[in-house]
């Protein structure tokens, strides 16, 4: 008889040294939102209690990678950690040459002024905020190709992060393939929720790209989550490793940028890897204006260190199974609230549905602005808005509304517990609670870039 016990994961590994958190009281939380203009990109860490805002650089590490940085190599040139990282990411990821960076946003600059032209086409799998600038910046044209089920937040398709291959085929009719210097494939895609793409896809996208000459470029700042949901959800890979499915799925690839402040587990830290000499070459020269020399790209030898030994962590099937299993047990903790989530459960956090959370308030009135400053009020849990205000304006200056209005609440790898998931979900549901209540903001500062950083807000 199959037992009808559960059967749970838990995290591989032991806390050895813990960092005491900072209880705050509605009052004092209620004066610092004001202070912060509704954003929570401005509230400080301080004021702070459970902090969801980002799993990026907010890692914790492990004993193995803290005692990798006491063995940092601080030479201008040729330290032996980039050698040791290089290695790494051609043994783990398979990409021929490697320049690394600061973090993702370094990569992505010096891979769009090489690759981009004036005029350019760049199709990709939904924008992410900081790709889709630099595109931008290098004179191209981002256009969104990911298949339509992605921007529908109920939809339950297991691959919501697929590429539309019609979608692509009919940019290459309209405007040629020499326009389209690459596909910008994302891998877990952040902006949808944090949704897989399928090796499938991957597959027949590489075929058309390579009937037409079109580069793939790959963002693989979460590559391995993306590999978990193609191990637990796609036919013929679940007795496959993580790490075997990274690297098929590179192999569909012909270069990558990552932001290794995610799936890598390291505090800071980012590359950009190619198979193409040329490229790279192009990409080793430029790297020195703007990050470092190529052996170190704007990162401490121990930087790098701690980097490789954390890609290896990453690829780790139990660490991996734990890291997505958090996430869904604060997702289905969600649900049995009645909170209004983006499905299935990504990898990286929980997105709620603000447009379905706080119907009575129009996109313009910023309802995932105010769902993420509700929840601060109510709890000191801080998230972040990836809506209206995240998707900016357009070259024309009128805003984009896009269809996804979601309030991101990203869990940081190996940092809290199942009880902090529990002191989270029961915040959102009494925020839930009193939804009818709530009213939105208009915004009174608005930057040029990247407005969601450091924009300010007051409640109408
Ligand atoms: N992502 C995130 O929190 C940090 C900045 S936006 C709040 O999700 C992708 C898919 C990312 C990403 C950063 C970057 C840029 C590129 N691609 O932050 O520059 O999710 O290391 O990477 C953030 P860097």
């Amino acid at each position: 008889m199959k037992s009808k016990i559960r059967k749970s994961w838990a995290e591989p590994y032991k806390i050895k040294m813990v960092e005491l958190l900072q209880m705050t009281t509605a009052t004092h939380r209620k004066k610092v939102m004001q202070e912060a203009g509704f954003n929570t990109f401005l509230l400080k860490s301080a004021d702070v209690y459970i902090d969801l805002l980002t799993y990026s650089g907010t890692s914790a590490m492990s004993d193995r990678q803290w005692a990798g940085m006491m063995l940092g190599d601080e030479a201008y040139a040729g330290s032996r950690n980039f050698y040791h990282l290089e290695e790494v990411v051609q043994n783990c990821y398979g990409y021929k040459y490697l320049v690394p960076t600061h973090q993702g946003r370094g990569a992505e600059n010096i891979l769009s002024k090489i690759l981009i032209k004036k005029g350019d086409i760049i199709p990709g799998n939904m924008y992410f905020t900081t790709t889709r600038l630099h595109q931008e910046l290098a004179g191209g044209k981002f256009e969104d190709i990911i298949i339509d089920e992605a921007h529908d937040p109920e939809n339950e398709f297991p691959f919501k992060g697929n590429v539309d291959l019609n979608k692509l085929e009919k940019l290459i009719k309209k405007h040629g393939a020499h326009k389209i210097p690459y596909v910008s494939m994302a891998t877990s895609v952040n902006m949808a929720g944090g949704q897989p793409i399928s090796m499938e896809n991957l597959r027949a996208l590489r075929a058309l790209t390579k009937k037409h000459g079109i580069r793939v470029i790959h963002d693989m700042t979460r590559v391995a989550e993306n590999a978990h949901f193609i191990q637990q959800r796609e036919k013929g890979y679940h007795n496959k490793p993580i790490a075997a499915i990274v690297k098929e799925i590179n192999s569909y690839t012909d270069g990558a940028t990552m932001s290794a402040k995610k799936d890598a587990l390291v505090n800071i830290g980012g590359f950009l890897a190619v198979n193409d000499w040329d490229v790279f070459e192009e990409a080793r020269n430029m790297v020195v204006v703007y990050e470092g020399l190529h052996t170190y790209g704007g990162l401490a030898g121990r930087d790098m260190e701690a980097m490789a030994i954390g890609i290896k962590e990453s690829l780790n099937d139990d660490h991996i199974h734990a890291r997505v299993g958090q996430v869904i047990y604060l997702g289905e903790k969600m649900m049995s609230y009645g909170v209004p989530i983006v499905k299935p459960i990504g990898g990286h956090g929980i997105f709620v549905d603000a447009k379905k959370f706080l119907p009575h308030i129009p996109q313009h009135q910023f309802p995932a602005q105010t769902l993420a400053a509700e929840v601060y009020l109510d709890s000191g849990v801080r998230t972040m808005e990836r809506g209206v205000v995240s998707a900016g304006r357009k070259a024309n200056g009128e805003n984009y509304f896009p269809k996804l209005e979601l309030v991101r609440f990203t869990i940081p790898r190996r940092v809290y517990t199942q009880a902090h998931m529990d002191v989270i979900a029961e915040s959102t549901a009494r925020v839930f609670e009193r939804r009818n209540k709530i009213k939105g903001l208009k915004m009174i500062y608005e930057p040029k870039y990247l407005r969601f950083f450091q924009a300010k807000f007051q409640p109408l």
